[in-house]
């Protein structure tokens, strides 16, 4: 599959399937696609047809993901995934990607009648961004064998329970746990993905291999101080909440400006005040806070830093500052044998690649709990994602495919080799 024409074909393809997956939206001047929404089973659905006509059988797991199997009779499985869910004004290629490449990469197996030893599962997880629940990753987590089952009783901001949730999107808690693979029977899991930063549009080159993702710590953070009339109260008398997290909040911005040699970020994304009238000082904050660094302790040691800033705030301004945490992921590095095929696959393309680590969070993190696991990033464009204008093009989604393909007939060839031995 080095023909310029076929692969352009295929990119070309690629870009039409992710334009009307990203049509299909709960909002229409953005793109919002919530886990276990009508938008999610929509989605679901045309992924499914696009499985079928690939010519794979379909099947849903109890957190909703859907599941394409070629050649389901043999037992060892390759696993290509990525999400379908996306953050608020999102744009198209964050997640559906990784599907999408996977669900042509079988279809160019198919078409060239290529046997391999062991099937392919192409995974549409639901929810990866954490945009519904406090959750995140939940259906990856399920296929690893890792889903915390106390995430059930997340509520998301109507107060609906993910396990609601779950039923109402026609699920059974109870299927869960038969949702997990067998680590004996999986080859491994690879993931395509728009970078979602600069590096291979500043290199000028198409593809990356990930050598790893950035561990991540979220939590939200409440702090209780004394709501009050807000032109009779004086300053020195204020338990302003707001103010105290504000002051909190730019000791978080200060602590991650101090651990850059470890590429540390922290960001507070969402903040509410309450209750929430010009005239009254808050009396309380809620927001959300995470931190990511590519060295675990180091980003422990942040979350330990804050929480002592935070207790000098209080004792200062007569504060309490509540600390939730709900999602913690340590850094996971690439299988690298898995990275070395996906570098030999793009070269074999005639094209350089570079390794690079992912400061973003992807399914991969969960399923390299499960199984060898490796990434492979496509340039998009400014390195904007998160956002409508997010771009990759049809020309580097081809190549993505194509060298997905052949790290696929490669990790074969290796397969039956050792098989053979
Ligand atoms: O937040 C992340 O890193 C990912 O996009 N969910
Ligand atoms: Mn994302
Ligand atoms: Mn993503």
């Amino acid at each position: 599959m080095s023909d310029p024409a076929h692969i352009a074909a295929i990119g070309a393809r690629a870009e039409v399937m992710l334009s009307e997956l990203g049509a299909i939206s709960s909002e229409p001047k953005r793109l919002v696609r919530l886990y276990l929404t009508p938008e999610h089973r929509r989605a679901a659905d045309l992924i499914a047809s696009w499985m079928r006509d690939a010519g794979m059988t379909v099947t849903e797991d109890a957190l909703g993901t859907v599941r394409g199997h070629w050649r389901p009779e043999l037992k060892k499985r390759l696993l290509i995934g990525s999400h379908i869910d996306t953050v608020i004004d999102a744009g198209k290629y964050d997640g559906p990607l990784g599907v999408v490449s996977g669900i042509l990469a079988v279809r160019e197996l198919v078409a060239r009648g290529i046997e391999l030893p062991f099937g392919i599962d192409v995974l549409a997880f639901g929810d990866e961004e954490g945009s519904r629940f406090r959750t995140t990753l939940a259906g990856s987590s399920a296929c690893a064998g890792v889903f915390d089952r106390s995430s059930l009783a997340f509520p998301d901001r109507n107060g609906i329970s993910l396990a609601d949730a779950i039923k109402a999107y026609g699920k059974n808690i109870d299927d869960i746990p038969a949702a997990a693979y067998d680590p004996e029977n999986v080859v491994g899991y690879v993931e395509v993905h728009i970078e979602q930063g600069p590096v291979l549009e500043a290199e000028n080159l198409p593809l990356g291999v990930v050598t790893g993702i950035v561990g991540q710590s979220r939590m939200r953070v409440v702090v209780l101080g004394e709501a009050g009339h807000a032109g009779t109260v004086p300053m020195h008398m204020r338990h302003d909440a707001l103010v105290g997290a504000s002051e909190l909040m730019l000791l978080i911005e200060r602590t991650a400006l101090e651990n850059q040699d470890d590429g540390m970020v922290a960001t507070v994304g969402r903040i509410e005040a309450s209750p929430g009238a010009t005239n009254v000082i808050p009396g309380r904050v809620g927001f959300s806070l995470e931190f990511r660094s590519s060295s675990d302790a180091k980003r422990k040691g942040a979350i330990e830093q804050i929480k002592a800033d935070a207790q000098r705030i209080g004792v200062r301004r007569r504060l309490e500052f509540a600390f939730e945490p709900f999602h913690e992921t340590n850094t996971t590095a690439c299988t690298p044998s898995m990275q070395d095929l996906l570098s030999e696959a793009i070269a074999s393309l005639g094209y350089k690649s570079v390794r690079l680590p992912s400061g973003a969070g992807h399914d991969a993190q969960v399923m390299g709990k499960l199984c060898p696991m490796v990434m492979l990033f496509v340039r998009c464009k400014g390195g904007i994602s998160h956002n409508p204008a997010e771009f990759a093009s049809e020309a580097d989604m081809g190549l993505a495919i194509a060298a997905l393909v052949r790290f696929i007939e490669t990790l074969a060839a290796n397969d039956a080799a050792k098989g053979a031995a």
